[in-house]
């Protein structure tokens, strides 16, 4: 244990940058100084002919570095799903757009972008040294080219100096970004992904599919059976279970959206703005987000009043910043999540007091870098991921100790393989989201042996009907179904969408929400 009581390399914010720069330099010995970090960035790739987002195979932690030659700025990331980093010049031809927490560009090369920053304030501290970097090339007088022999290329390359870059580009040590652990030297960091399908001999028959599908689909239509009427008061939290994981199946096409929206718009409660858990069952946080997910699956958010829902949110915001989860008033940092996620997907943040929200979930944090339900709260896993999400949400997650809530979550894969929500309980298919989810915010998700968890929730399937439970041989439900195939989903299991850590819904429909509907970003129509 260190001086400072921390459990994990504690190193500080100096010797981080140098082994950074140690190790960018032996990728790159050109590279002198790195000037940003973002700890957490995943890459989209826009494709112009069919005006769509697709996932690139990068992911990682992104440097902004000055070299000390031409170009002189670069960014680059450091990929851990293969070993080809990604690098791109910021020459004086980049092009780039903020849309928090993504950061939209054009290279030289024309190809189109995305970067999806796990932290806001990083995309918006790169955002701005872009800003300042691009600034310095414009005021760069150009050679004339009569003047020179240099290359047309050589020419674009004018070289901004410190003098024309308005001041420091240092950002400032109050950055998350600042704080990132030396990830970069850690190999099992770069393996983490590469070669999941070989070294697992995974395939899409290991995961029975088609008979979770079936499965869903069956309980949706035996509302007698024991597992129908124990979900009567949640079900529309069954819905969001169901319906995602059709979705992350590829499934979502064999309901009919009209029916599921007609029922859900049976439990909204015109007078308040919220949701139930049913047809005549009270209005709930819970329920409200539930329902606001299923919409945003369907792309059917326009069928509710946004203003009505987001101040029945809102409403449920106390003094001290923390959510009750409805009029009754009880308070847990569940409902600090739904709120945010809720007022996130419906842009409606700026109803609520987010610093006061923050400052609450920070004020649930504990001695072992875990969140609970309240101050002093015990930590727990599905705690956690409330917390660490709505952290997520609001870019503040630069109030987790990344390497003391890292290890605290991966103690809790066992002997098993599976995962437990807290120090000596049992292990629970569900945990796989909610710790695995967990670890991919603060960006320690390597530290959790994949094979074996991937393997511990494949034998909670039943192979004959289909469904997922909690534990190996015991009785499926839609809870531990959803809960297993998005844990695989976190693992880029063969074959599923990818699923969003913080907003817990796919990635495409996450892009929807905040890029809009098949919108290309504005930078494209130039
Ligand atoms: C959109 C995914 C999503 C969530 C919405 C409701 C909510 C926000 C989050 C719930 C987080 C949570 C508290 C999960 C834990 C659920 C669970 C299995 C609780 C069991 O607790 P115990 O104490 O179990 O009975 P253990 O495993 O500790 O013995």
């Amino acid at each position: 244990m260190s001086q400072s009581g921390k459990l994990m390399p504690n190193l500080d914010q100096q010797s981080t940058k140098v082994l950074n720069l140690t190790v960018l330099q032996r990728i790159d010995p050109f590279v002198e100084e790195i000037l940003m970090t973002a700890a957490h960035v995943t890459f989209y790739e826009f494709n112009i002919e069919l005006n769509q987002w697709s996932r690139k195979d990068v992911e990682g932690s992104l440097f902004v570095v000055k070299r000390n030659t031409q170009p002189r700025f670069q960014f680059i990331v450091m990929n851990r799903r293969n070993t080809d980093n990604l690098v791109e010049d910021l020459l004086g031809d980049f092009e780039y757009e903020v849309q928090v927490p993504y950061l939209l560009y054009r290279n030289a090369a024309q190809e189109v972008n995305g970067i999806w920053f796990y932290n806001a304030h990083d995309c918006e501290a790169a955002a701005n040294l872009f800003g300042r970097i691009l600034n310095a090339y414009s005021k760069v007088p150009q050679k004339p080219k009569a003047s020179t022999k240099s290359s047309e290329f050589e020419e674009l390359e004018a070289v901004p100096t410190s003098a024309v870059v308005e001041g420091p580009l240092e950002p400032p040590p109050t950055s998350s970004a600042a704080a990132a652990v030396p990830d970069v030297s850690d190999d099992s960091f770069v393996n983490f992904f590469s070669g999941f399908g070989s070294r697992l001999g995974a395939t899409m028959e290991d995961l029975v599919a088609e008979k979770h599908v079936k499965y869903i689909l069956s309980v949706e239509k035996k509302k007698d059976d024991f597992e129908s009427l124990v979900l009567e008061h949640l079900r529309m939290n069954g819905a969001y279970w169901g319906l995602t994981t059709l979705d992350l199946l590829h499934k979502l096409g064999a309901v009919d959206p009209d029916e599921v929206v007609s029922w859900m718009m049976e439990c909204y409660h015109q007078d308040c703005g919220g949701f139930g858990g049913n047809i005549g069952h009270d209005p709930h946080l819970l329920y409200t987000l539930s329902a606001v997910q299923v919409l945003a699956l369907f792309d059917r958010l326009d069928v509710l009043d946004i203003e009505k829902v987001s101040d029945y949110v809102a409403g449920l915001q106390n003094g001290d910043g923390s959510f009750s989860g409805d009029i009754w008033g009880e308070t847990d940092t569940r409902f600090s999540y739904c709120a945010i996620c809720c007022l996130s997907i419906l842009h409606r943040l700026d109803k609520i007091d987010v610093e006061k929200a923050v400052n609450y979930i920070v004020s649930c944090k504990n001695l072992d870098g875990g969140f609970g339900s309240i101050p002093g709260g015990e930590s727990h896993a599905g705690q956690i991921f409330c917390c660490v999400g709505a952290l997520a949400i609001t870019g503040s997650l630069h109030h987790v100790d990344r390497d003391l809530l890292g290890w605290w979550l991966c103690e809790r894969q066992c002997k098993d393989g599976g995962l437990n929500g807290r120090p000596e309980k049992l292990t629970d298919v569900c945990y796989s989201w909610w710790v695995l989810s967990s670890l991919i915010m603060i960006d320690r998700v390597h530290w959790i042996d994949k094979d074996k968890l991937t393997r511990f929730i494949l034998n909670c399937q039943d192979r004959e009907n289909g469904g997922i439970s909690d534990r190996p041989d015991n009785a499926v439900d839609v809870f531990h179904t959803y809960f297993g195939v998005a844990g695989l989903s976190l693992m880029e299991y063969p074959g599923l969408k990818s699923l969003d850590p913080a907003y817990a819904l796919p990635v495409d429909v996450v892009n929807r929400i905040f890029f809009g509907k098949q919108r290309a970003p504005s930078l494209l129509a130039s």
